[in-house]
C-alpha cells in the first residue's frame, strides 16, 4: 500500500437481514479480536466511530417476499450516510456487519461517492452465496439473500433508489469469488443479468492465484475496489461462526493469497465485513480469523514491507 489509509471502522449491529439471529453481536466480537490494533500494526491511522444504531429485530415473517423490509431500509439508510460522509473526508470506511443485506447501504454510498469524484468501481464479493435473489426468487424473504440484485435495480424501490442514483451499480462492476450455493431461480437471474462468478468449481480447477488475477484484471489509478467479505466465504471449518455455513469453501491459505493479491493492487477503499455471529462461534475464533484476514488485505505479509 503507498501510504497508509486513514480508515474509520463503523459498527452496524443488526441480524434484521439474516435467517438466524447474531450476527448482530458481529462489530463488538471483531473489537474484541483486536481489530483496530492489527490495522494499526500494518500504520493505518483508525478512528473507531462506535455503532450505529437503528429498529430492533421484530423477527417476523415475510412480507410480499421480504422479512423486515421496513427496517432492513431505516439500517440501510443510517449505514447509507455514515459510509459517504466517511468517504468524503478521505477516509476508509470499514463496515462491521451485522448480516449482508447491510452491502445494500454500504455500496449505495461507494457508487454514489465514484460518480461524484469520477472513479471507476470495482466490486469483489466474497461469498458463499450469490445474494442475487429478489422477492419472487427467494425460497426465504431474507433480503440478506438479496443485497447485489438490489445493487443492480432488483427490488423495492427503497432499497433500489438509495443514494438517488438507479441503478446503484452495473453488474459488470462486480466479481463474485467462492461461491457454492446459488438457488434455482437466482441461478438464472446471475445468468440473465451476466454476472461474473468465480465460483468454488473455478477456485478448484484455476487456483486462487489465477482467479484473483483475473477478478482483478484492469484496474487503474482511477479504479476504487470495494470489498464485500461476507465471512461465510471461507470454509465452515475455519469459520464456523456464521449462520448460513457452506462446507468447500476457501481454506485459510487460499483466503489468505485472496486477501494478499487484493493488498497488493492498492486500489483498496472501502470494505465490508458482515455475517460474523458470534452466538454460533467457538472462543471467537471465527472474529480472529477474519481479523486475520483483514490485516493481510490492508498490507500484512510474512516478509516483505511494503
Ligand atoms: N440464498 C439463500 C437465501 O436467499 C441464503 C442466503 C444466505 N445469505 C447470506 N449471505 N448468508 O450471503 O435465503
Ligand atoms: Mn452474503
Ligand atoms: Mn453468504
Ligand atoms: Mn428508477
Amino acid at each position: 500500500m503507498s501510504s497508509a489509509p486513514r480508515v474509520s471502522l463503523i459498527g452496524a449491529p443488526t441480524d434484521v437481514g439474516a435467517g438466524v439471529r447474531g450476527a448482530s453481536m458481529g462489530p463488538e466480537a471483531l473489537r474484541v479480536a483486536q481489530l483496530q490494533p492489527a490495522l494499526e500494526a500494518q500504520g493505518c491511522d483508525v478512528i473507531d466511530r462506535g455503532n450505529l444504531s437503528g429498529p430492533p429485530n421484530p423477527w417476523q415473517p415475510p412480507v410480499n417476499g421480504y422479512r423486515h423490509l421496513d427496517e432492513v431500509v431505516a439500517w440501510n439508510q443510517v449505514v447509507h450516510e455514515a459510509v459517504h460522509a466517511e468517504l468524503q473526508q478521505g477516509r476508509l470506511p470499514l463496515l462491521l456487519g451485522g448480516d449482508h443485506c447491510l452491502g445494500i447501504g454500504s455500496i449505495s454510498a461507494v457508487a454514489r461517492y465514484c460518480r461524484e469524484t469520477g472513479k471507476k468501481l470495482r466490486v469483489l464479493w466474497l461469498d458463499a452465496h450469490a445474494d442475487f435473489n429478489t422477492n419472487t426468487l427467494t425460497p426465504t424473504g431474507n433480503v440478506h439473500g438479496m443485497p447485489v440484485a438490489v445493487l443492480c435495480g432488483h427490488g423495492p424501490q427503497a432499497l433500489t433508489h438509495l443514494g438517488g442514483h438507479h441503478p446503484a451499480i452495473k453488474p459488470q462492476m462486480v466479481r463474485q469469488i467462492g461461491i457454492r450455493s446459488v438457488d434455482a431461480g437466482e441461478k438464472r437471474l446471475v445468468h440473465a443479468e451476466n454476472l461474473e462468478v468465480f465460483d468454488m468449481r473455478y477456485i478448484d480447477e484455476m487456483g486462487m492465484r489465477h482467479t484473483m488475477e483475473m477478478a482483478l484484471a484492469l484496474l487503474d489509478a482511477q479504479t476504487h475496489l470495494h470489498v464485500s467479505f461476507d465471512v461465510d466465504f471461507l470454509d465452515a471449518e475455519v469459520a464456523p461462526g456464521v449462520g448460513t455455513t457452506v462446507r468447500g469453501g476457501p481454506t485459510y491459505r487460499e483466503a489468505q493469497l485472496c486477501m494478499e493479491m487484493i493488498a497488493d493492487t492498492g486500489r483498496l477503499g472501502s470494505l465490508d465485513v458482515v455475517e460474523l455471529n458470534p452466538a454460533l462461534d467457538v472462543r471467537n475464533q471465527t472474529a480472529e480469523v477474519a481479523v486475520d484476514l483483514i490485516a493481510s488485505l490492508f498490507g500484512k505479509s510474512t516478509l516483505m514491507r511494503r
